[in-house]
């Protein structure tokens, strides 16, 4: 048998949008395409995401999770990371800490995505019963990747809208150091420069990272989720926290770049399809392509 790297697992814990490009319909291609296999437990059922569509359907799935995630547990089966987005309500908040009981192993890496504002407001349905919500699963969680809404949120920051100076964002850091996790990736940073990106604190070593780029304007909506996604199942795998910032970046970066040109709705997702390519070659250089001799 031939050496070769053993395919990590994650559990995405996100809603199911049949319309619209974010969350599982998102995090199950991008995390299959950085070499992880994705299962998912879906927390609810929606026609669409909730931003800038009306009228659309949702099932709450508040009553499968448990059982789902006790089946798996039965199984025996094993996650390298579980990674959590958006949850129906305050009230999974209970489950998902079963949930991790169940399914987190010693050396299981949590991945906390609180999505739950953007923009300065709380997505329809949520107020500040969601924001305490997430700060106590924020708190059990190793990565974290709020934007810049949800840090300001998390951290009891007044949200600015940019740009973003160096003070607001210490003040951001340490707000979110203080819940506990080792790594905080704030996305949606406007360096007032006419950049936008991703700052990251590694909280073991002190370090800072960011990935910043020209801003194309307005709002394209799942990047948030495309950028988790990718971060999650990166370090899950194995990169360091500057290589998996590097590549997650990339990704949506050349997604918005992809979709501007394209000139698409902004509520439809981003094209991050025709990105994919690029990203599986780039996640193949770092990894040795499945080598053992990867990053
Ligand atoms: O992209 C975050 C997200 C996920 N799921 C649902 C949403 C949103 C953002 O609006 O509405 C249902």
């Amino acid at each position: 048998m031939e050496n070769i790297e053993r395919v990590k697992r994650i559990a995405a814990i996100h809603d199911i949008s049949g319309f619209g490009k974010c969350s599982l319909t998102v995090a199950l291609p991008v995390v299959s395409a950085t070499g992880v296999e994705c299962s998912c437990i879906p927390t609810a059922l929606l026609s669409t995401h909730t931003g800038e569509f009306t009228g659309w359907t949702r099932r709450d799935l508040t009553d499968q999770m448990l059982p789902i995630a006790r089946h798996w547990h039965q199984l025996g089966i094993r996650f390298d990371g579980v990674y959590s987005g958006y949850l129906a309500s305050p009230a999974q908040e209970r489950v998902l800490e079963e949930v991790y009981d169940l399914i987190a192993g010693e050396g299981t890496l949590i991945v906390c995505d609180p999505a739950m504002a953007d923009n300065g407001s709380y997505y329809t349905g949520f107020g500040h019963d969601m924001r305490d919500t997430f700060r106590r699963l924020c708190a059990r969680a190793d990565v974290i990747t709020p934007n810049i809404t949800e840090a300001a949120l998390l951290a009891g920051e007044e949200y600015r809208p940019a740009p973003h100076s160096r003070e607001y964002l210490e003040r951001i850091f340490e707000g979110l150091a203080a819940l506990g996790p080792r790594v905080i990736a704030v996305t949606g940073v406007h360096d007032g420069a006419g950049r936008i990106g991703t700052v990251v604190l590694e909280r073991e070593t002190g370090r800072r990272y960011a990935a910043m780029r020209e801003e194309l304007g307005g709002v394209f909506y799942g990047t948030g989720d495309i950028f988790a996604s990718a971060f999650a199942a990166l370090l899950t795998r194995g990169a360091c926290v500057a290589k998996s910032l590097e590549l997650a970046s990339t990704l949506v970066a050349e997604s918005i770049g992809y979709t501007y040109r394209q000139g698409t709705p902004r509520r439809d997702g981003v094209a991050f399809e025709l990105a994919l390519p690029n990203y599986v070659r780039r996640v193949g250089e770092a990894f040795g392509h499945g080598t053992p001799a990867g990053i």
